[in-house]
């Protein structure tokens, strides 16, 4: 094996392999940078302006919580055992990473090959170099093919990338109890109330949900006192002064406040209807090349497809006499390689006597 380098690209003239390859990292196989989003700026307010702060108000009513107010079916990501609802007899078991549910499995399913998952998942999501075929309970994984690269950091339809946090968001702005805004997640591609895994992450939300609280993907349901993400596990949190205090023995769900101009969490009752963050994990498509370059399979891109020739020899194997897409070329015992200043390599094959150039 020969191997040559100029101007960061390496050639290698592959002789047991019949091949001559390039190391190559084209900008097209880097995820595609979607223009950063900046969080909405908290407004700076003058010494002279600043609130008084307001005493955290709870309800001053127990809210009865009626029976489509509360969890009758695990979500995804979870496998249900019992029934009567979260607080009577229903369980929920988080499924681990690399297994996913949908809601109302009684058991977790091991991700396809080549996938993953966090804990809590819905959904698995493909490897770089793979991409999604089927859905549900059949999906697989299937390896971007020939002509074809990687786009990573694709999102469901309706939500947006965070380059942030590499993640993908949904702001709905109906606002629902903490149940129905699970379901509402699950049901739209698969996502979960949001997961906060970092104080980057937390403004984000907060630009998004502004001067509306709204739920994010944290509670006690299972043990009070015990507080879960219902996707992944971070360990993230940004509770208001006092909070969680779990008033009238109630407040099982959590809240990011944005009414009191912050961006703290309280624990609140679950019926409360409010807005909330879908969030869904980002995943890859194949792209094909553009007109006029090619790529193996699993590509980490294209690059332009070169024109194969001879320029000194003939081989009487007519097999081996081939010319067009070096790509698809065959060759014989390629020996030596050389590159010259437009960026034309050349190369020997030994045993039929002759010299190759390809055009780049
Ligand atoms: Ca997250
Ligand atoms: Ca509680
Ligand atoms: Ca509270």
């Amino acid at each position: 094996m020969t191997r040559l380098s100029v101007v960061g690209n390496v050639y290698i003239a592959d002789r047991y392999n019949q091949r001559i390859r390039k190391l190559y990292y084209s900008p097209t196989s880097t995820p595609t940078l979607v223009p950063t989003i900046k969080p909405t700026a908290v407004p700076t307010l003058s010494p002279s302006r600043t609130p008084t702060l307001v005493p955290t108000i709870e309800p001053t009513a127990v809210p009865t919580l009626s029976p489509s107010r509360t969890l009758l079916t695990c979500s995804d990501g979870y496998s249900q055992s019992g029934s009567g609802g979260i607080t009577n007899g229903l369980a929920c078991t988080k499924c681990s990473a690399n297994t996913f549910s949908l809601a109302g499995d009684n058991s977790c399913t091991q991700c396809p090959s080549n996938s993953r998952s966090d804990a809590g998942s819905g959904k698995c999501v493909c490897n770089y170099g793979y991409t999604q075929t089927g859905s549900g309970r059949t999906s697989s994984c299937s390896p971007c093919s020939k002509n074809h690269y990687t786009s990573t950091n694709q999102c469901p339809s309706g939500y947006k990338f965070s380059p942030d946090t590499n993640s993908c968001y949904l702001y709905v702005s109906d606002a629902l109890n903490y149940f129905d805004a699970i379901a509402f997640c699950n049901s739209n591609s698969s996502g979960y109330l949001v997961t906060i895994d970092s104080s980057t992450e937390n403004s984000y939300i907060y630009s998004m949900c502004g001067s509306y609280d709204c739920w994010i993907g944290y509670n006690d349901l299972a043990s009070e006192g015990s507080f879960v993400w219902l996707h992944g596990d971070s360990t993230y949190t940004n509770y208001d002064s006092g909070e969680p205090n779990n008033a009238y023995s109630r407040e099982d769900c959590v809240q990011m406040r944005g009414s009191q101009i912050s961006s703290t969490w309280n624990d609140n009752y679950c019926s409360d209807e409010q807005r909330f963050v879908c969030e869904a994990d980002p995943y890859n498509e194949c792209i094909h090349c553009p007109a006029g370059e090619v790529s193996s399979a699993f590509s980490l891109g294209c690059t332009a497809a070169g024109e194969i020739i001879t320029i000194v020899g003939t081989d009487n194997n007519s097999s081996n006499i081939d010319t067009g897409l070096a790509v698809t070329s065959s060759t014989d015992t390629p020996r030596g390689i050389a590159i010259d200043a437009s960026g034309n390599i050349y190369f020997a094959e030994q045993n039929v006597h002759r010299i190759r150039k390809i055009t780049v």
